[in-house]
């Protein structure tokens, strides 16, 4: 800064500093005139010096704003102030004044490299800082680049990653939706341009690139990102954080919390592409109930279509099917159907209701013209058009459609698959034409280097602008009026699995990881998968256990049920022509392992479904990497073969084939052996310790701190919901711990809104074990009890145990582990005070 001026302009305790120095960079932006204030922060105006980009059309003057928008959360565009330019249609509510007390400055040095930074206030460091001198913005091509201030980087999607934090090594992710099956650095199914990066003094920060055109980002060692895009605006968010849980509630907050899934949808789900009638289901269902394993939601894949065609059924082969769906309902079941978003318009058949209304209405996605549809080949037979979900009528076209549907098929819930869109042709009928829509200058890094390689024409024409900009947008689009038909119809919380995802469907959708392989490779993968997912805000994730691709064999479908049983979304799903791979078909030693691991997740349900509350009130994840709570301990940054769910459930699966036992990191806190109650010895924290893990076992460890509420399992969570309650208390060294349990009808719509809901704070210290009910507004809980409190952790054979000042005598049951197992009854709508002396 030496021999320049600086300015300082103090706003709202908000810093800029702006070194007025005039730019002679050769290329790039710099500022002319200075930084206004305005109502949300500051407008800068940039004008372009040098030679135009090889892109063509590059902009001589465009504007950035810094908005101010809460304490946590800084905004910045750049954008072509005289033209519109396409910006993705998510609301980001905001306040319309700059917010007090940011934990971020902003700072601009006018030198040679017009730099502008985002400070940590509280450190000083650099979370953002880059030189306009280097940004492209030109019609087709935007880039622009930025220092990152460590190299512990995640998220970026969808993709299949090596690791979790990434490998920063001039690495470039493409994004673009695309109906792909999972394989290493290639664009998938969904985009979510959002990543976190660690601080090197353990504070974290996230931004969110708010762009749905065709981008890329290169990753590299300085370290530093480069983000390309080719169209739209440079709309970025940052998310000061500090903790990784704070990132990410901040991110919700932003673009929409989860929706909190129905109780049901956290039970098991089993699923296959390929049940060739009602009968093999039927068995498959059977066999489930043969060997009691958990089992909550049967799916039915394309088969149960006629002719792969939406809102029909098999009157042949899945003859019976809408009085089978009532029996499995009778039985606690739920039964979600898969939708495509492709009709056919193929007439020989006689007429096709579905297609006939739409195209009446004009509800499809347009070719270039903007008036005849967009026609591409898909599942169904003939050619197919594309409900343009963007425009509100198809939306409600769609929610009507498949709300009528529930009066021929009473589903619970709706899987909607191939909504990138996929098409089986490279762009409509009869070919993309040659233009700089359909071929632009720069293609970012995806696959086929091609923006219409099975989808559309980039030309073709939606309600909000050309697919070009809003093709990875069509699935975002689909989830929330199928999420509203789903509701409507069954007059119930919705459950929307959907394949293709956008920033901010967590609120309307799961999201399964797509048509993966049979092999451990994969199942390893899936974690990175499922932790990334948390990240962008849907936590209720999971891959298809077993593998999708490929015959599974025993022991990797063994192993993958285990970790699958701790999958936010635990749903088994093969492919045409695989094998059989439900837990039933592999016989009774199978069968009896997976039955055991899906028991200690009903058993856990209770935990889990509190974090999904978390996770839809507070926006905190629900499976996390190690990182998040372990921060300050750089081991944990790269570990992703073990996760936890929420701060407490740490879940170290078996990854490697014919392995008995696993090396698990403990990060240094208290640590209990699931099964045994074994503290981990101190000695063994911050290393790796070599865990036993025979075939029937999946490694799980409980940290000590915390309170989980527990349910004696049952194969149904219909079941299940009204066994008894417990509490595992974990204490940690001070012997003290924490927790709570959300609960109401599991089933009903906006329970958390309306207060219809059972919430309890559980704390132990001094020997004193207490409740604290915070919300008793779901009667549901007035039948229900506790009768197990087991605490881990216990130093010494306690001499009595009261529970409500009352001793208890004979239900109690130490073991020198430190383990007391007390059985009472008590209900769970009451305070429970229990005190141990
Ligand atoms: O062209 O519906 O990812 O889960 O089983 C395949 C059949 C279409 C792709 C999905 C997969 C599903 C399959 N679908």
């Amino acid at each position: 800064m030496k021999g320049k001026k600086m300015l300082h302009f103090l706003a709202l305790a908000v810093l800029v500093h702006v070194c007025t120095a005039s730019s002679d960079g050769r290329y790039g932006y710099s500022l002319t005139g200075q930084p206004e204030k305005t109502a949300k922060g500051w407008r800068l105006s940039l004008s372009r010096h040098g030679p135009a980009s090889r892109y063509g059309n590059d902009l001589f003057y465009i504007e950035m704003h810094v908005e101010y928008q809460t304490e946590d959360r800084l905004r910045f565009k750049i954008f072509d102030p005289n033209n519109i330019r396409f910006e993705v249609p998510l609301k980001i509510e905001s306040p319309s004044v700059t917010a007090a007390d940011t934990n971020y400055d902003i700072e601009f040095v006018n030198d040679e490299s017009t730099r502008f930074k985002i400070i940590r206030k509280a450190t000083g460091t650099v979370l953002w800082e880059t030189s306009l001198a280097n940004l492209v913005f030109s019609d087709q091509y935007l880039q622009i680049a930025t220092n990152v201030p460590s190299t512990s980087v995640y998220g970026f999607g969808e993709h299949q990653h090596p690791s979790f934090k990434h490998n920063m090594n001039d690495v470039t992710y493409g994004m673009y939706s695309r109906d792909q099956s999972p394989k290493m650095y290639a664009n998938l199914y969904g985009v979510h341009p959002f990543y976190m990066c660690i601080e090197s003094d353990s504070n974290a920060h996230g931004v969110l690139f708010l762009n749905s055109n065709a981008q890329d980002v290169t990753l590299s060692p300085e370290p530093s990102l480069t983000f390309r895009t080719i169209g739209g605006i440079l709309d970025f968010y940052v998310f000061l954080g500090p903790t990784p849980e704070n990132v990410i509630q901040q991110y919700t907050e932003a673009i929409g919390r989860p929706h909190l899934p129905p109780y049901w949808s956290l039970g098991y789900q089993l699923s296959r592409w390929g049940y060739p009638s009602i009968d093999v289901v039927k068995q498959t269902v059977k066999r489930m109930e043969q060997y009691g394993i958990p089992h909550d939601v049967q799916y039915a894949d394309i088969d149960y279509m006629d002719n792969n065609l939406d809102f029909t059924y098999d009157k042949d082969n899945y003859a019976g099917l809408p009085e089978y769906i009532q029996e499995l309902k009778k039985d606690g079941l739920h039964y979600i159907i898969i939708l495509d978003p492709f009709l056919s318009k193929d007439q020989s058949r006689g007429s096709y209701q579905p297609y006939e209304l739409g195209q009446q209405l004009g509800l499809w996605v347009n070719n270039s013209d903007g008036v005849t549809a967009a026609v591409g080949k898909a599942l169904p037979p003939g050619e197919s058009v594309y409900p343009d979900y963007l425009n509100p009528q198809t939306a409600d076209w769609w929610t009507y459609m498949c709300a009528e549907f529930h009066n021929v098929l009473p589903y619970d819930g709706i899987w909607i698959d191939m909504n990138e869109p996929s098409n089986f042709l490279n762009g409509q009928y009869p070919a993309c034409a040659h233009n700089n829509l359909n071929y632009p200058p720069y293609i970012p890094r995806i696959s086929d280097s091609s923006l219409f390689h099975s989808t559309l024409c980039p030309d073709s024409s939606t309600y909000l602008g050309r697919h070009y900009d809003t093709h990875s947008l069509f699935g975002w689009a689909e989830a929330p009026p199928t999420f509203r038909a789903v509701q409507q119809a069954t007059g119930k919380r919705p459950f929307v699995l959907s394949r293709s995802t956008f920033v901010g469907n967590g609120k309307y959708a799961a999201h399964w990881l797509g048509d993966n392989h049979a092999l451990w490779e994969d199942m390893h993968l899936s974690i990175i998968g499922i932790l990334e997912f948390n990240l962008f805000g849907i936590p209720q994730v999971g891959a298809d256990i077993c593998g999708f691709h490929f015959d599974t064999d025993f022991e990797l479908c063994l192993r993958w049920t285990q970790l699958g049983a701790f999958y936010p979304l635990a749903r088994n799903h093969n492919a045409l022509g695989q094998k059989e791979q439900d837990p039933g078909a592999f016989g009774i030693e199978f069968a009896t392992i997976a039955r055991t691991a899906l028991q200690i997740r009903y058993s856990l349900l209770p935990y889990l479904y509190t974090l999904f509350f978390e996770a839809h009130a507070f926006g905190n994840t629900v499976a996390r990497g190690l990182m998040h709570e372990f921060t300050d301990d750089p081991e944990t940054h790269g570990i992703d073969t073990a996760f936890l769910w929420g701060s407490a459930l740490m879940i170290a699966p078996v990854l490697q084939e014919g392995a008995r036992s696993v090396d698990v990191y403990f990060p240094d806190a208290t640590w209990f052996d699931y099964y045994t109650g074994d503290k981990v010895p101190a000695s063994s924290h911050n290393k790796y310790i070599s865990v036993h893990a025979p075939l029937e076992k999946i490694p799980l460890f409980i940290r000590g701190g915390y309170i989980l509420p527990t349910q004696t399992p049952a194969t149904r969570t219909a079941k299940s919901r009204l066994n008894p309650f417990g509490l595992i208390v974990a204490l940690n060294e001070q012997g003290e711990a924490s927790g709570s349990l959300f609960w109401d009808d599991g089933e009903s719509v906006d329970t958390v809104t309306s207060g219809n809901y059972f919430l309890a704070k559980y704390t132990y210290r001094e020997g004193h074990l207490k409740t604290r009910i915070v919300n008793n507004n779901y009667r549901g809980v007035d039948s229900l009890v506790y009768d197990t409190v087991q605490i881990l952790g216990v130093t010494s054979r306690p001499k009595a145990v009261l529970l409500n000042g009352k001793a208890i005598r004979n239900d109690i049951h130490y073991q020198e582990n430190g383990k007391l197992t007390i059985h009472i009854s008590a209900p769970l709508a009451e305070d429970l005070d229990i005190t141990i002396q």
